[in-house]
């Protein structure tokens, strides 16, 4: 650190210079956040001072805390959800299996998850020392096998999880079937919804994966994601709000006297950001958004077909996969495990990058 500090001009001068060594967004295919929405940008200036850490400081954004959780779990068919704002999925992966674990204490505890399980499960089993089952896919999907994952739980399993919008290939687990092996087992189940929990409930004819399905105790759902909010902003939603106090400890000094969250100071920016993009747009502006997405995840695939690439399945959400293809330079697009390459349509990626990037692919030819 300097002894003298700069001019205004000379620091943003300097962060300019490093923030244009970034991706453009125009370029980037690899990414499930997105260029925030202008209201959310707007928004999470205003009460960038804000703490949710100490709520009593701050009512009237613990408030929109409130009222953002309570949006969400009615739009994912809850009553009277619980839940907080997190840091994210993995955060709110993390707090799923810690409450499952308090519910459930046994000497050696396992989850067991699908194989497309985001790695936040890892990092989850790694923290808590519960042991990870993966179940395998069913075959010929990438949807989780629900006769293998029931073949895995035991005496010993504290919860099943699945995935509403996985990370890799945008597909969306038998929720149904995998909330019927953890209410026949008495367990927890958890969905994954970090991504799908913005984008299906906006589709024609959903398929259901929420809290209308009985088993089903908890889910994330990240506003970050497609909510277009500011990072980070993740969200833990919960069927019996009470669960949470197995998470408390005391924060006696603090004018909440106890604690549920993960972490302790926690930003009111992004969350108030993320129900102001809420707010502004309603169910009919996401359905505009989402139904934008799917159209140009289905013109990215027949532009890709046209070259001879060949896709890996129908796209079920906003994520296209092909076999292999050549991409041109500057192009940030990822590849699965098995080396899928991978596209994921967010709102950044308009109807005029996709043209771009095929008018690209088509001068590789
Ligand atoms: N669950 C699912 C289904 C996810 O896809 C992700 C992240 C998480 C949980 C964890 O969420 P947080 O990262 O908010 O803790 N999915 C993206 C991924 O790993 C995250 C991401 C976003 C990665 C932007 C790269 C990127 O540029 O692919």
């Amino acid at each position: 650190m300097d002894e003298i500090g700069c001019s205004r001009e000379e620091v943003l001068s300097l962060l300019a210079g490093y923030r244009a060594r970034d991706v453009p967004h125009e370029r980037i295919f690899s990414s499930m956040c997105t260029v925030p929405h202008k209201i959310a940008l707007e928004v999470h200036k205003y009460f960038a001072s804000t703490n949710l850490g100490d709520p009593g400081l701050y009512p009237g954004t613990a408030e929109i805390e409130r009222r953002l959780i309570s949006d969400l779990g009615c739009l994912l068919h809850g009553k009277d959800i619980g839940g907080y704002a997190t840091s994210g999925g993995t955060e709110s992966n993390l707090q799923a299996v810690r409450i499952a674990k308090k519910l459930h204490p046994t000497d050696k505890p396992n989850i067991v998850v699908p194989k497309s399980a985001h790695f936040s499960f890892d990092k989850t089993s790694d923290i808590l020392g519960v042991e990870m089952r993966m179940a395998p896919y069913k075959e010929g999907s990438f949807t989780v096998d629900t006769g293998k994952m029931a073949e895995l739980v035991d005496k010993n399993t504290i919860a099943v999880a699945c995935v509403a919008g996985t990370t890799e290939y945008g597909v969306i687990d038998d929720v149904k079937s995998v909330s019927s092996i953890a209410l026949e087992n008495d367990i927890w189940c958890h969905v994954d919804a970090a991504f799908g929990g913005l984008v299906i409930p906006f589709m024609k004819n959903p398929v259901p994966f929420d809290f209308e399905i009985d088993g089903v105790s908890s889910i994330t759902l990240d506003p970050h994601k497609m909510g277009m909010s500011t990072i980070p902003c993740g969200t833990f939603l919960i069927r019996e709000p009470e669960h949470l106090k197995l998470l408390s400890v005391d924060s006696p000094y603090l004018t909440m006297k106890t604690s549920f969250t993960l972490t302790g100071t926690r930003p009111g920016a992004d969350v108030a950001g993320a129900y102001a993009v809420l707010k502004y747009l309603g169910r009919e502006g996401f359905r505009d958004i989402v139904s934008g997405c799917l159209e140009n995840t289905r013109r990215l695939v027949s532009g890709m077909e046209a070259f001879g690439y060949k896709k890996v399945l129908n796209p079920v959400l906003n994520l296209a996969s092909f076999y292999a293809a050549d991409i041109p330079e500057g192009w940030k697009v990822s590849r699965t495990r098995a080396g899928h390459m991978r596209f994921v349509m967010m709102p950044h990626v308009t109807r005029d990058v996709v043209e771009t990037f095929l008018d690209e692919v088509s001068r590789l030819h």
